[in-house]
């Protein structure tokens, strides 16, 4: 049993106040609007509350937790790391990839409805929602990974000939999220984590693939064009990867009123000899996230991670704690658990070699999962 018996301190919103600011320009990019909207108090407890944590802990996240595992495949009331430890995690990530061409499933072969009912849990359960957007490539209409033919991003800007097309990919996502709502009408609080790992260049919006600018345009094009759609329920992560701290982490960085969260996307590997670079780079950016997080008053996540396939038996006590129990993370999140895709999975499962030590990990007071958190929404 779980000794921890701590439920995180709830701290009713009761400020009304929404400064009205203007937005700060950081790269040389003029702005299409000012941002007015006010977010629901849901969201705005949200945040609030991804501050907090950090005094107590951090969340532990999983990508798809509750759709599928090692084995199965959208059984009811199951996830792999419930059946490890007895709670659900914190924190569960959902891509809407494939949502642009109006298809039932994601790219992940999830059915969006289903999607949306695991949402809907796990708001009821207290626990926090992040989404990601593996959207397609608007140029060639290949998959978000499809780099080969140059201008995707010039193309969708307001100038270029696929804006509208864009336009109405990003129409298809916001009508999805719309449909975010509990019974009563309750708009459910999204950490929205768009164009992510952008300092690398496997993505379409990646650093070769467009410049600066254009990088900024895009996600305040999003941001904007969601802002007007209503959608008052959405945080916004930057998750750049771990090409680099300072100038490289900041080069596209958005604007403080586009970004609510500073993110970092960093993997373990090459197993046991991959250790030293993975808390090298981890150690450098984290430390970095957590300066620029106090003076930007943002909150900071290690918002992807994992060593795929686990075959290190103590990762999780003796490679990932020591490394994010330093810094004032609000979650760490590993990436899914294919059931179809062997050898691809980031969290254990009943009899996996790093299974026990994911116990210790789970009975160490800083890792907080559903049940430690009794509503990230008041
Ligand atoms: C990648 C892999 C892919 C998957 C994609 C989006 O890291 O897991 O198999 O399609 O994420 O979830």
């Amino acid at each position: 049993m779980k000794k921890k018996l701590f439920y995180l301190l709830i701290i009713a919103s009761t400020s009304t106040i929404l400064a009205a600011c203007c937005k700060k320009i950081a790269a040389n990019v003029p702005l299409n609007k000012e941002n007015s909207l006010k977010q629901t108090t849901e969201t705005q407890n949200l945040l609030k509350n991804l501050k907090l944590i950090p005094s107590r802990g951090f969340m532990f996240g999983h990508h798809d937790d509750p759709l599928y595992g090692i084995g199965w495949n959208g059984d009811a009331d199951r996830s792999d790391v419930k059946s490890v430890v007895g709670d659900y995690p914190a924190v569960m990530s959902f891509d809407m990839g494939r949502i642009e061409n109006g298809q039932p499933n994601n790219l992940d072969k999830m059915n969006f409805e289903k999607i949306r009912q695991e949402i809907i849990n796990q708001y009821n359960r207290g626990g926090m929602i992040s989404i990601s957007w593996h959207i397609n490539n608007p140029l060639t209409d290949g998959d978000a990974w499809d780099v080969k033919t140059p201008g995707v991003v010039t193309s969708i800007l307001p100038a270029g000939k696929n804006h509208q097309k864009f336009l109405d990919w990003l129409q298809k996502g916001a009508d999805f999220l719309k449909t975010l709502k509990t019974a009563d009408g309750t708009k459910i609080p999204i950490l929205f984590r768009p164009w992510h790992e952008h300092t690398g260049s496997w993505f379409w919006w990646g650093q070769n693939n467009c410049t600066t600018d254009e990088y900024v345009q895009l996600w305040r094009m999003t941001h904007d064009f969601f802002d007007n759609q209503g959608l008052n329920n959405l945080l916004y992560a930057y998750s750049p990867g771990t090409e680099g701290a300072g100038n490289i982490y900041m080069e596209r960085y958005p604007g403080d009123e586009y970004v609510d969260l500073l993110g970092l996307d960093g993997y373990h590997r090459d197993n046991e000899k991959g250790v030293e670079s993975f808390s090298k780079s981890l150690n450098t950016i984290l430390a970095f996230l957590t300066e620029e997080g106090k003076k930007r008053n943002k909150p900071i996540a290690l918002t992807e991670t994992g060593l795929e396939a686990i075959p290190m038996a103590n990762w999780w006590t003796e490679v990932l704690l020591p490394i994010v129990e330093k810094y004032p993370v609000s979650y760490v999140l590993v990436w899914r658990n294919a059931f179809d895709r062997p050898n691809h999975f980031y969290a254990p499962y009943p009899g996996q070699l790093s299974a026990s030590d994911f116990v210790k990990f789970y009975n160490n007071p800083k890792s907080l999962f559903c049940k430690d958190i009794l509503n990230l929404y008041k």
